[in-house]
């Protein structure tokens, strides 16, 4: 499971900055998608191959009240659902009360705790050494965050002592077939949702409620095809006022979108506008490149001016997920829910897609045959070939010259040009760009056999020219 990083710490002693040094190869891969705003707080970060989650906190002092310790609380919360807590003292400051307070609770939590002397980019840390060491949390990490000194040494020491994970009970892909995330703000109607897909095969396991943190898995066929159902709903209760009420764990759910083969997005038409945690939300799973079906619940009921309110309401908030396709429907009275396996079984072949070389190379020749791309200091810009280098989602990877010249805006055109010649649906394509004379020096090892063939041919052809 998609392991969890908290970082801890005073005000000002650098946990946004090491938040964006630690995320900041997801923030570069979805840069070309307007109208995204980035979550502040919770973070896709990548180390190697090792995909982790970061939650930046706000600042403690230790012994917080009133106000001050509702905002606290959150931080402690975040302490809770984390696997891996990351300290942060400021090197060029001394340790004083509030770190301590700080470190006494989290000692307590159980959670292994990382001390990182931040700042400490042309500074002699020595003089805050004792005390550092006095916190009684073991080894001392000094880093930069601001220059990113230290820190993938943090987090590999993290990923090396983290917990084994429990043994999972042992499905083959077959008997997995297509995991679905059901996510969505609270009372949107996953459950309901659920319920509807689930019919008549309803498991009873499914009743128990889990705790906050562990989504619920649960199988299902349907026309002969295997699904796996993972369910975020929060735990529900009943208030005084009768109305169910559900605990929001954004963990939980971005760690089911990151395990799942598709994400249901779920949105409340009766809310009247998709609101700003609808747009995190999608955010994120464009961020994690898991595909995507939009579903808009709750459709019953709505004149027509509220529908086409809604309709806007999606172009305006989600223009970043142009690409996924939206379906609306009515849980409660299950009209459309059928229709969703057909988009999952879609989306879930564009995103497992698997293309040659050859067949890439004709697209980005024709892309580039109808519009051109621009001249920079009167060079124009040279797209040679293109070849797949990863799927879910699936990377093209285009090798010319001058590509880091490329503007954002002949980016997307390309993008738009291959999503729509290999004809995909639910999932976002990436882009990289290599320019260089032998663009696959040192990278065979990651090309298959068919891939491997392509090439060869490829640079056959590209020797005559
Ligand atoms: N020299 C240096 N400055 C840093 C480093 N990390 C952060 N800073 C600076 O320290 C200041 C505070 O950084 P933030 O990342 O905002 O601190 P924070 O812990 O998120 O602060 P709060 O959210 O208010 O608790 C900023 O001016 C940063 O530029 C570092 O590694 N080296
Ligand atoms: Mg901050």
């Amino acid at each position: 499971m998609l392991p969890v990083i908290a970082l801890i710490g005073r005000p000002n002693v650098g946990k946004s900055t090491l938040f964006n040094q630690l995320t900041r190869s997801r923030a570069a891969l979805v840069a070309d998608f307007p109208g995204l705003t980035r979550d502040r707080q919770y973070g896709n970060g990548k180390l190697g191959d090792q995909p982790y989650l970061v939650i930046d906190t706000g600042g403690l002092v230790g012994g917080e009240q009133g106000l001050d310790g509702l905002m606290a609380d959150q931080v402690w919360l975040a302490v809770e659902e984390a696997d891996a807590l990351l300290f942060l003292l400021d090197a060029r400051d001394g340790v004083n009360l509030s770190d301590q307070q700080i470190a006494q609770r989290l000692r307590r939590s159980g959670k292994p705790v990382y001390l990182l002397l931040n700042k400490s980019d042309g500074q002699d840390i020595s003089p805050i050494m004792p005390d550092a060491f006095a916190l009684g949390l073991g080894e001392l990490f000094p880093v930069s965050a601001s220059q990113g000194q230290g820190v993938a040494r943090v987090i590999d020491r993290v990923f090396s002592e983290l917990p084994q994970q429990p043994d999972e009970p042992v499905l083959d892909a077959a008997e997995k077939g297509i995991s679905i995330a059901v996510v969505g703000r609270p009372n949107v109607g996953k459950s309901t949702l659920i319920n509807r897909m689930l019919g008549e095969q309803r498991v009873l396991a499914y009743d128990q409620p889990g705790t906050t943190r562990d989504s619920i898995y649960i199988p299902l066929e349907r026309d002969g095809e295997q699904y796996t159902l993972i369910d975020t709903a929060g735990v529900r209760r009943r208030s005084k006022v009768n109305e169910v009420i559900e605990k929001f764990s954004v963990i939980k759910t971005l760690r089911a979108i990151n395990d799942a083969d598709v994400a249901l997005l779920l949105l409340d038409a009766h809310e009247g506008e998709v609101a700003d945690q609808d747009a995190t939300l999608a955010g994120h799973i464009l961020e994690s490149g898991t595909a995507v079906v939009i579903v808009i619940n709750k459709w019953d009921g709505l004149d027509d001016h509220q529908r086409e309110w809604f309709r806007s309401q999606l172009d305006r908030k989600l223009p970043f997920l142009d690409f996924a396709e939206r379906y609306f429907i009515s849980a409660l009275h299950g009209s459309g829910v059928g229709d969703l396996f057909k988009a999952v079984q879609t989306a879930y072949r564009s995103c497992s897609i698997d293309v040659s070389t050859s067949e890439l190379t004709r697209i980005l020749e024709t892309a580039v045959q109808e519009h051109q791309p621009p001249m920079v200091r009167g060079r124009r810009i040279k797209l040679r070939y293109a070849h797949q280098g990863g799927q879910n989602p699936p990377v093209v990877v285009i090798h010319g010259n001058q590509t880091e010249r490329l503007p954002a805006t002949y980016k997307r055109y390309l993008n738009n040009y291959f999503r729509k010649a290999l004809k995909l649906v639910g999932t976002p394509i990436k882009l990289q760009f290599k320019t260089g004379e032998n663009p696959y020096e040192g990278r065979r090892n990651v090309l298959t056999p068919r891939q491997e063939q392509s090439r060869k041919r490829m640079i056959r052809h590209v020797k005559k020219q």
